[in-house]
């Protein structure tokens, strides 16, 4: 990890980030599933922030060095010591916190295909951290994916979404409360940029053959969520018409892994750390331009921030290499449902914020109504398989994630959110909603909790493949909102597996 400068746009000066072995978005990570590797995460950067840190939130306090970083690898089965645990940091002279593990981290890989990202998970400054540059991608392979003939090498190509703001000297911007009440007098609830950044670049383009291509897309935006759809454009990316004659997204994985069989969508609606695995077939556009366009409000759903639209162009110009030998298969892998009969219990878990009475101004936003450094209350069996239910009295979407599994979304169900103010009760309303076609089946480590709905999620307590454990022996892991000024700001809890 180190400090650098690297051009964003044509237009703007260099632009001073942070990242891995001196690029944004890192090197992308191929592994095998199966085969495990270590990596060697080393802190190069400077003493002095790039952004500014509200020493009020916990972990973040001024007694601390104020560059931390510890790299957690999002979606991955690995044990708490190589998780990226937020107290796990270390800084480029030595000091470290209480978790700290001085080893390289070891991914097992022990799951099957997927497109995994790593990005920094240090307590209190995750959000600054992973906006200076600290991310990216990390791919498993398995035979099952490669049995399919879908297009790869050169036509393969992951892409990383994440909005920013920036100065006119290029420098990144990072807005703090002006005036700010107390406690948090630099803490912003949500960051939202103008300026979406692919892989690094600001509203870039893509030259495309006449083709299949597949692309892993993963929102690493700190708090923007995106609804995106294609629409025809000129050459310089001017919408030329809302024609619905545009190549489809064959959606063919998710967070965990292939899906049964691809979906096809004509939008695409990502939250943070969320991963869409598709295909989009260009062959029947040649010499047209397709602009992916934003629409979802910020905050998601009810909007009032900055809408970012322009998030990339493709441009089918380049004249076709040789024959396109890929192909769409019409079934993936199989998908095991877990039966909800089979949980041994379900956890209520409450998704709230902490409003200022004077003027409902949030200050914090909670989970299970406690904060992290209260007593760990979410407790699974190593090998049990529990339901958890996300009761979100709130008036935002939370992408809420789950370290070490892969669940299954059961449902959504609305319920009484007054009642619920009044009583401390959960009043269901009419039926459990199914999810959505690319939500099940399917296996994910990421999940939009809508306000006013419980969302139900199953999952299995595996430790990785292999691990020596005695009776009672706990893994400690967490469980946070991926908007990441939430998690910075008590939206974050411990949790422990038990053998
Ligand atoms: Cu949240």
């Amino acid at each position: 990890m180190s400090e650098f400068q690297q051009k964003v746009h044509r237009d703007l000066p260099p632009t001073t980030v942070w990242g891995y072995n001196g690029t944004w978005p890192g090197p992308t990570i191929e592994a095998r599933s199966g085969e495990p590797i270590n990596v060697n995460w080393i802190n190069r950067l400077p003493p002095r922030h790039l952004l500014p840190i509200d020493h009020s939130l916990h972990g973040a306090e001024s007694s601390l060095p104020e560059v931390r970083t510890i790299a957690h690898l999002h979606g991955a089965c690995a044990l708490p010591e190589d998780d990226g645990y937020p107290e796990a940091w270390f800084s480029a002279h030595g000091e470290h916190g209480p978790k700290f593990n001085p080893k390289p981290s070891a991914y097992p890989n022990c799951q099957p295909a997927t497109t995994l990202w790593y990005h920094d998970h240090c307590l209190g400054i995750t959000r600054l951290n992973v906006y200076a540059g600290l991310s990216g991608f990390y791919l498993i392979r398995d035979a099952a994916e490669e049995a399919f003939n879908l297009p790869k090498g050169e036509f393969e190509i992951p892409l990383m979404l994440q909005d920013r703001l920036f100065h006119r000297d290029g420098s990144l911007y990072y807005p703090k409360v002006v005036n700010g009440p107390p406690p948090h007098s630099v803490w912003i609830q949500e960051f939202y940029g103008d300026t979406i950044c692919v892989n690094g670049k600001a509203m870039p383009y893509l030259e495309v053959e006449p083709r299949r291509y597949r692309f892993r897309i993963v929102n690493a935006s700190n708090a923007r969520f995106y609804h995106l759809r294609l629409f025809e454009s000129d050459a310089a990316g001017k919408i030329l018409n809302q024609s619905p004659d545009v190549p489809v997204f064959n959606q063919i994985g998710t967070d965990g892994g292939l899906l049964p069989a691809p979906v096809d969508l004509h939008f695409l609606l990502i939250a943070p750390a969320e991963r869409f695995d598709i295909v989009i077939d260009f062959s029947e556009f040649a010499g047209k331009s397709f602009s992916l366009q934003n629409d979802a409000p910020a905050p998601y759903t009810m909007g009032g921030q900055i809408a970012a639209e322009n998030v990339m162009l493709f441009k089918v110009t380049k004249p076709l290499s040789g024959k396109d030998m890929s192909s769409l298969p019409e079934t993936l892998v199989p998908f095991e449902a877990l039966d909800a009969a089979s949980a041994v219990r379900e956890r209520m878990l409450l998704v709230s914020e902490k409003e200022r009475a004077s003027d409902g101004y949030v200050e914090i936003g909670l989970l299970g109504n406690a904060r992290w450094h209260e007593p760990i209350t979410e407790d699974p069996k190593a090998g049990s398989t529990e339901i958890w239910s996300f009761v979100n009295i709130t008036g935002d979407v939370h992408p809420l994630h789950i370290h070490l599994v892969r669940f299954q979304v059961l449902n959504r169900q609305a319920f009484d959110v007054q009642a619920y103010q009044q009583t401390g009760k959960v009043v269901l309303v009419g039926h459990p909603m199914p999810p959505e076609r690319n939500e099940r089946p399917a296996m994910k480590d990421t999940i939009k909790s809508y306000p006013g709905y419980v969302t139900r999620v199953i999952q299995r307590f595996d430790l990785p493949h292999g691990t020596q454990a005695v009776p009672g022996q706990e893994f400690l892991y967490v469980w946070h909102c991926h908007i990441l000024e939430h998690e910075d700001n008590e939206m974050m809890r411990p949790y422990k597996v038990i053998a």
